[in-house]
């Protein structure tokens, strides 16, 4: 008999909601496989040398503006096809608006949860500030940042709610310390996936 399909669990929130951090955790807990999209798009930048596809690409995340959709999507579905059969997936900052939302569910499948990490504005811009200086990553700049949190606050509210009506999100206090969102995000996955 052929093996039912993993689950399908999406983490969206702002720049430095954590999304890498708690997908990383549910991935571990749960023996899912992970995916940060952010992470397949910068490794396709940095594997693809000189190709004015990839390089106005870099310019684009470099801003902190998105990545055009359909590029995304193909990533994604390639990605899919290359990981190893598991339980589950979670996926690290997909989608980013409804449009997204809407082909990969066309393209791809329906998710079986979305776990919003709802943060204050201020905390994001600190948390990414800190990051920004241990580790560098080219769109951590103060403008990109800007850019990064203007773009999510414009698209959150119409993506949450387009999950929510179909009974598909859930919406933490990503305010708090790690292991506390951790711990609601696992009873939530236990009720909604187990
Ligand atoms: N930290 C985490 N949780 C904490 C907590 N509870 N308390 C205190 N500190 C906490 O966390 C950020 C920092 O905060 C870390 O130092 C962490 O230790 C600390 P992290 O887990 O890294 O947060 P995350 O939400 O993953 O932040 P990230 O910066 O990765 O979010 P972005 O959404 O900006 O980045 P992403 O890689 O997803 O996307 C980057 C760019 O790629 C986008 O801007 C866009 O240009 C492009 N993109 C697309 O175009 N389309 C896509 O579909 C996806 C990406
Ligand atoms: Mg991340």
């Amino acid at each position: 008999p052929s093996r039912p399909h993993p689950k399908i669990i999406l983490v969206i929130g702002g720049p430095g909601s954590g999304k890498g951090t708690q997908s990383l955790k549910i991935a571990e807990r749960y023996g899912f496989e992970y995916i940060s999209v952010g992470e397949l798009l910068r490794k396709k930048i940095h594997n693809t040398s000189s190709n004015r596809k990839w390089s106005l690409i870099a310019k684009i995340i470099t801003n902190g503006e998105l990545a055009p959709q359909e590029t995304t999507i193909t990533e994604i579905k390639q990605n899919l096809m290359q990981i190893p059969d598991s339980e589950g997936i979670v996926i690290d900052g997909f989608p980013r608006d409804v449009a997204q939302a809407l082909s990969f569910e066309d393209q791809i499948c329906t998710p079986d949860l979305v776990v919003f990490l709802a943060c204050a504005n201020h905390k994001l811009k600190e948390r990414l500030q800190n990051r920004a200086e241990q580790q560098g990553r080219p769109d951590d700049n103060l403008k990109a940042i800007q850019r990064r949190l203007t773009n999510f606050k414009q698209n959150a509210a119409p993506l949450v709610n387009y999950f929510q009506e179909k009974d598909l999100v859930i919406t933490f206090d990503a305010d708090r310390e790690q292991e506390e969102v951790f711990g609601d995000i696992c009873v939530a996955v236990d009720n909604k996936l187990f």
